[in-house]
């Protein structure tokens, strides 16, 4: 097999189609471990920026990046003929839900269609948009296929989902292990061979529908118990017990325990659409898979609870929603990231408006946005509580002043837990 030689000597050329937060940490990994790298996305100003040397992934240092440019083991093109003569071509785009919540599978058909154009034999072709078992062999292969080709003797096909964790100092491309799993074994073998240059750890399994099977169960287990500690929280509410408190109790357990805290709701782009992948490719087998649907309408409704909460603590001043003026603390979808997909602060806010509170926010990562009939900007943190009658912590980002918080504002509500062990009649948490 000609691709193994080519992967072990390093004279394999890579392809690598969508440099987003997982495309291009991997484009450039595998340029600095010794790969021509093509890196091909259909967004020109990113394209440029690359070619530049100027990164716009917190995770991939403009330094790194324009190492591999200078030495020439990397280029970004807009073209799909600059994969010609590539060996291996990696697909890394999105995997939306459209409205209907029905997966959006538009960017990979696109990128699998640009593929099939400079497809020949010998090639590797891998897919890593996180995605339903059964994309790889029922949609990739016969797009491929269509040509004449045939996909585990003519080219090799593999799935090996992604597991980039932005903005994690601990792990990274390089160490976090790999699964993969091909159409068959030398397509297996391959990808294997193929990661293996780069990363530390590579765990080949049998087929590509348990690589992605894999991806899906990981973020599926994290929404459902993401879903049984918010259903938690309201049950600890109506018993007067404090849910954080068990939690940490609960965490001291050394073994068969694993803790996962209540929040104003799901946000990112990858735990609230996943497990919807994985539901819908289940019913088209007749299958109801009941957890991922009930852990999607817990998670869906706190961002209800949430203003349930703040109408209960102003009515604790006897004051309304309406007309009262609510300032938000961090609107992000998790702590310390400047990224707003699904973040249920949108949703609090927009609720909080249409009841006709004044709303308000400070977010350092997200300095204004638009949602709905919402058009804000971050006010500064010093200047967050003037005229304000209540702060409501949405995201618990470390830069924030809990304590200049807890003196400068009538009434809080804590939705993170993030005034842990203060103890004031004018706190109210989740
Ligand atoms: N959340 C909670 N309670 C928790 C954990 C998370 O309410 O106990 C909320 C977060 O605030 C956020 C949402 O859930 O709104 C998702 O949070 P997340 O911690 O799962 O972070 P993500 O969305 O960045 O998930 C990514 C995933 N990485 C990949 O898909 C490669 C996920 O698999 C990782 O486990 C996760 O990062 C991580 O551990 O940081």
């Amino acid at each position: 097999m000609d691709i193994l030689n080519r992967i072990n000597t390093k004279t394999a050329r890579l392809g690598v189609i969508g440099l987003g937060y997982v495309g291009l940490p991997l484009a450039v990994e595998f340029a600095r471990a010794g790969f021509e790298v093509v890196g091909y996305d259909i967004d020109q100003a990113r394209v440029d920026d690359l070619n530049a040397g100027t990164s716009y992934i917190p995770d991939v240092s403009s330094a790194d990046l324009n190492d591999v440019v200078q030495s020439g083991k990397f280029r970004a093109s807009t073209q799909p003929d600059a994969l010609i003569d590539v060996d291996i071509i990696d697909i890394c785009v999105p995997t939306p839900l459209r409205k209907t919540r029905d997966p959006d599978l538009s960017y990979i058909v696109r990128a699998v269609t640009s593929t099939a154009t400079v497809l020949r034999k010998g090639q590797l072709v891998i897919l890593e948009s996180t995605t339903y078992p059964g994309t790889t062999d029922e949609v990739v292969q016969p797009l491929l296929e269509e040509g004449g080709l045939v996909a585990g003797t003519d080219f090799y096909l593999a799935f090996s989902p992604e597991r980039v964790d932005p903005g994690n100092p601990t792990y990274h491309t390089k160490n976090i292990p790999k699964v993969v799993g091909g159409i068959n074994q030398p397509s297996t073998d391959a990808a294997l061979a193929f990661y293996s240059q780069m990363m530390d750890t590579v765990i080949p399994v049998s087929s590509t529908r348990v690589a992605e099977m894999v991806k899906l169960l990981e973020n599926t287990f994290r929404a459902v118990n993401i879903g049984l500690v918010n259903e938690l929280a309201l049950m600890c509410h109506r018993m007067n017990i404090d849910v954080w408190e068990v939690i940490d109790a609960a965490k001291t357990k050394p073994f068969g325990f694993m803790p996962f805290y209540p929040g104003p709701g799901l946000g990112g782009h990858c735990i609230p659409i996943d497990p919807f992948y994985l539901s819908w490719k289940a019913r088209q087998s007749g299958f109801e898979a009941r957890f991922i649907e009930l852990a999607g309408n817990v998670n869906g409704a706190m961002p209800e609870y949430v203003v349930e909460r703040v109408a209960e603590a102003l009515n604790s001043g006897r004051k309304a929603i309406n007309g009262s003026r609510i300032h938000i603390f961090g609107v992000a979808y998790k702590r310390d990231v400047n990224d707003l997909r699904e973040s249920p602060a949108l949703d609090i806010l927009d609720l909080l408006a249409r009841r006709g509170a004044d709303v308000s926010y400070t977010d350092p990562y997200v300095p204004d946005f638009k949602h709905a009939h919402l058009a804000l900007e971050s006010v500064p943190e010093h200047a967050a509580a003037q005229d304000r009658d209540c702060a409501l912590i949405i995201t618990d980002h470390k830069v924030f002043d809990y304590a200049r918080i807890v003196k400068s504002f009538p009434l809080i509500v804590d939705t993170r837990n993030a005034l842990k062990g203060v103890v004031s009649d004018k706190v109210f948490r989740l």
